[in-house]
C-alpha cells in the first residue's frame, strides 16, 4: 500500500517538475515577485479607492480588460493571463501565495463523521487530471498537505505525514474494510452494513463548489464524478458564493463536502486558530472550525505549537500537527494559487480625470508576506499606487469577486471584509511585504521580554504608540484603546481575534493585566510565553474605545456601529465615503492618517529637521547593521542611503 501510494506521488512530482519548469521559463526570473522590491510606508497616493464588486471571476476579468479597474483581487486565471501576456496595456507580475483551496469535510455529519470515509474521499481527488487540465500547470500549486512542500516552509512542513494521491482502487478498499459496500445490488449505490448487520443506505453527499471560481467549480465536477464512480451518492450543487457559505460556514452546516478556500498565511499559527476544537462551535454561524474537526491529541499538538517558549519547541509540535491532522483530513488539501496578477499599465479614460488619463500607473506592490492578499492587489498597492508621479490624486479601482459579509473590524471573516477592513483599522505592528520583517505601526517601537508569572516564564510585551495618532473624527488614539481593544475581542461574540488574546493574564476578568502608564505606552503580560506574542497582539486590529464601549460585547455583530451608522469611526489610509450595497465602496483618503506624508518619520504630521536627522543617524545601515532601522527605509529597499534623505528632503518642510 505504501509503495503505491509512493509510485503515484514520484509520478505526480515529475508532472509538476516539468510542467513548472516549463512556466518558469514565461517569467523573467530575479527576485522573487519579480518587482523591484521597493515600496513605501506613506500614503495613500491616490485621493480615492474604488471597491467594484463582480460577483464572478469572469465578470471581474471582462470589466479588468475593458479599462473599468486598474486591479483585480484575484490572479489571473490561464486563458485571462495567455490573452494579456504580452498586451503593452498590462503589466503582468509573477505570484507567490501561500493560500490552500481544499475540500472541507464536514465532521459532523454521516458518513464523513468516519474518518475511514474521508480518507477514501482523499484518495478520490485527481490530481493529476485537475494539474494538467484545470490549472494547466498554471494557476496553481498542488498541495500534499496542509503546509506547503515549497522552499519557504520547509522548517514547518512535514514530509512524513501521510499522503493521498488518486487511488480508487484503495479507496475502495478502505471502504469495503470500514463496512461500505455495494451491499444492495439493486443498485450501484454503496450502503453500510453496521456492526450488528443492519444494512442502510448512504446519504447524497451534499457537496457544494464556488461558482464564481472557475478553478473550484471545475475541481468540484472532477470530484463528483469520481465519488459517483465509485458509487458514492452526492447532491452536487455549483453555487454562488451566498448559498455555498449558507451551507459551509452557517447554521445548521447542512454539507457534507465544499470546494474551500483559505489566507494566503503569513505563518502556521492557523493550525490552532482554525483547529482546535474549541473553535468547532456549530451552534454558531462563521465557526472558525466549520468542518468541526474535534481531535484531543492534536488539540495539545496545537496548543504546544500557539504557546512555544522557541522555535525548535514549535516546529516539532508543528510537524506533529500535520500528522495527526492529515491522517484524519477534516479536509482535503488541493492546491494553492500560482501563476501570475496584474494591473492596468496606465490611467483609464475616466470623464472628470483627465488630468491623469494615459499616465502609467506607479508603485504597485507585489507581496509576497501577505497583509490581506498575496500579489499585486495587496494592501500595500492601495497604499503606494499613484497616476505617474502625482503625489498625491486620482482614483485606483480595485475589483472584488463578492460583497463583504461582515462590515465590523470584530467579526471580519472573508478576504473581502478584510480587504476593506485593513484599510480602515491599524494594528500595532506590519509586516514588510517581500521579506515578512515586522515593522513599526501604530506602535513606533516595542520590547518583548519575560515576567514571573507564579514561578513560570511567561512574555511581557511593551508598545510604544507615536503620540499624535488620532481616530477619523479627531479624536486621539492613544494606549487606553489598545487596552480596550484587547479585552473586547476577547469578550465580543464571534470575535476573530479570540486567539490572539485569549492568553493575555487576567483578560476573563474584569482587570486584565495590560497597563497603560502613559498616554501612549501599553504593556501586555501574557500568562504564558510564547514565540507568537509580538505577532498575536501585534495583528489585532485597534477600534477606538469611545465607540464600542457603548457595543455590548455579546451583541458586536447586532449592533456593530456600521450596522447602527452606516459608517466606521477608524485610524486607517482611507475611510468610507459611500456604499452601494452589492455593487460598490467608494472609500476617501482619511485626513487624519498618521502616515501621509513620506519622510514624517516621527508621525508627527510635518517633515522637519528631526526626521531628517533620524535618517541620517541609520546612514550606511542595512538589516543586521547596528544602526539599522527599517522605519526610515523610505524606499524599502533595505539600505539607508542618499535616496531616503532625497526623497525626505523633498517633502522638507511640508506639513499635512
Ligand atoms: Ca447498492
Ligand atoms: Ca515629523
Ligand atoms: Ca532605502
Amino acid at each position: 500500500m505504501l509503495s503505491r501510494v509512493f509510485d503515484s506521488l514520484k509520478k505526480i512530482l515529475l508532472v509538476s517538475t516539468l510542467l513548472i519548469s516549463m512556466l518558469s521559463a514565461t517569467f523573467v526570473h530575479g527576485q522573487a515577485g519579480g518587482g523591484s522590491n521597493v515600496y513605501e510606508k506613506w500614503g495613500p497616493r491616490v485621493d480615492y479607492l474604488q471597491l467594484i464588486i463582480y460577483n464572478s471571476y469572469e465578470a471581474e476579468a471582462t470589466a479588468f480588460q475593458a479599462g473599468y479597474i486598474d486591479v483585480m483581487d484575484w490572479p489571473l486565471d490561464y486563458d485571462t493571463y495567455n490573452l494579456i501576456k504580452n498586451d503593452p496595456n498590462y503589466v503582468v507580475e509573477p505570484l507567490t501565495m501561500f493560500d490552500i483551496y481544499d475540500i472541507d469535510i464536514n465532521c459532523l455529519r454521516w458518513p464523513t463523521s468516519d474518518y475511514r470515509f474521508r480518507q477514501a474521499i482523499a484518495y478520490l481527488i485527481d490530481y493529476e487530471t485537475f494539474y494538467t487540465s484545470i490549472l494547466r500547470a498554471y494557476a496553481g500549486e498542488l498541495m500534499d498537505n496542509i503546509i506547503w512542500w515549497e522552499p519557504e516552509w520547509s522548517e514547518w512542513y512535514n514530509s512524513g505525514a501521510p499522503k493521498y494521491w488518486y487511488d480508487p482502487t484503495l479507496a475502495l478498499e478502505i471502504l469495503a474494510a470500514a463496512g461500505y459496500q455495494n451491499w444492495d445490488p439493486s443498485d450501484t449505490w454503496l450502503e453500510w452494513k453496521a456492526p450488528n448487520g443492519t444494512v442502510y443506505d448512504l446519504p447524497s453527499l451534499e457537496f457544494y463548489a464556488r461558482e464564481d471560481d472557475p478553478i473550484r467549480s471545475a475541481l468540484g465536477t472532477i470530484i463528483n464524478d469520481d465519488l459517483n464512480a465509485v458509487g458514492i451518492p452526492t447532491s452536487f450543487t455549483i453555487a454562488s458564493e451566498d448559498v455555498c457559505w449558507a451551507h459551509a460556514y452557517q447554521m445548521p452546516y447542512d454539507y457534507h463536502l465544499y470546494t474551500a478556500g483559505m489566507g494566503p498565511f503569513r505563518d502556521v499559527q492557523f493550525l490552532y486558530d482554525y483547529y482546535h476544537s474549541q473553535f468547532a462551535t456549530p451552534d454558531e454561524d462563521w465557526a472558525w472550525n466549520n468542518v468541526f474537526f474535534m481531535n484531543d491529541t492534536y488539540d495539545s499538538c496545537v496548543e504546544a505549537l500557539k504557546f512555544a517558549p522557541d522555535e525548535a519547541t514549535a516546529t516539532e509540535a508543528c510537524k506533529e500537527a500535520q500528522e495527526i491532522f492529515m491522517d484524519q483530513v477534516p479536509l482535503i488539501p488541493v492546491y494553492h494559487s500560482a501563476g501570475a496578477t496584474a494591473y492596468r499599465a496606465k490611467y483609464g479614460h475616466h470623464s472628470g480625470e483627465e488630468a491623469y488619463w494615459d499616465k502609467p500607473w506607479n508603485s504597485f506592490v507585489n507581496t509576497i508576506i501577505p497583509t490581506v492578499n498575496s500579489g499585486v492587489m495587496d494592501w500595500w498597492t492601495l497604499l503606494n499606487a499613484h497616476p505617474g508621479d502625482v503625489t498625491r490624486g486620482g482614483v485606483l479601482r480595485f475589483g472584488m469577486i463578492n460583497e463583504l459579509d461582515h462590515v465590523n473590524p470584530v467579526t471580519s471573516y472573508s478576504t473581502w471584509d478584510a480587504i476593506l477592513l485593513n484599510e480602515l483599522y491599524g494594528t500595532l505592528i506590519m509586516r514588510d511585504p517581500y521579506n515578512g520583517e515586522k515593522i513599526s505601526w501604530l506602535a513606533k517601537d516595542w520590547t518583548i521580554e519575560t515576567w514571573d508569572n507564579g514561578g513560570k516564564n511567561a512574555t511581557k510585551l511593551t508598545f510604544n504608540l507615536y503620540e499624535n495618532l488620532k481616530w477619523s473624527d479627531g479624536t486621539p488614539l492613544n494606549s487606553t484603546d489598545v487596552a480596550f481593544t484587547m479585552k473586547y475581542v476577547y469578550d465580543a461574540a464571534g470575535s476573530s481575534y479570540y486567539s490572539y488574546v485569549e492568553r493575555i493574564d487576567g483578560i476573563d476578568t474584569a482587570t486584565p493585566h495590560i497597563e497603560t502608564p502613559d498616554s501612549h505606552t501599553v504593556v501586555i503580560y501574557y500568562s504564558v510565553q510564547t514565540m507568537w506574542a509580538l505577532e498575536m497582539a501585534g495583528s489585532v486590529p485597534i477600534i477606538p474605545k469611545h465607540v464600542w464601549e457603548t457595543i455590548p460585547p455579546e451583541l458586536v455583530e447586532e449592533q456593530g456601529e456600521f450596522v447602527t451608522t452606516g459608517n466606521l469611526t477608524c485610524s486607517g489610509p482611507y475611510l468610507i465615503a459611500g456604499h452601494l450595497q452589492g455593487e460598490w465602496w467608494l472609500l476617501r483618503r482619511n485626513s487624519y492618517f498618521f502616515r501621509q506624508l513620506c519622510g514624517d518619520i516621527t508621525c508627527d504630521g510635518k517633515v522637519d529637521i528631526i526626521d531628517i536627522a533620524t535618517i541620517a543617524k541609520a546612514y550606511g545601515s542595512y538589516p543586521g547593521h547596528p544602526k539599522w532601522n527599517p522605519n526610515v527605509d523610505l524606499d524599502g529597499n533595505n539600505k539607508i542611503d542618499i535616496i531616503d534623505i532625497a526623497k525626505a528632503a523633498k517633502n522638507y518642510g511640508k506639513q499635512i
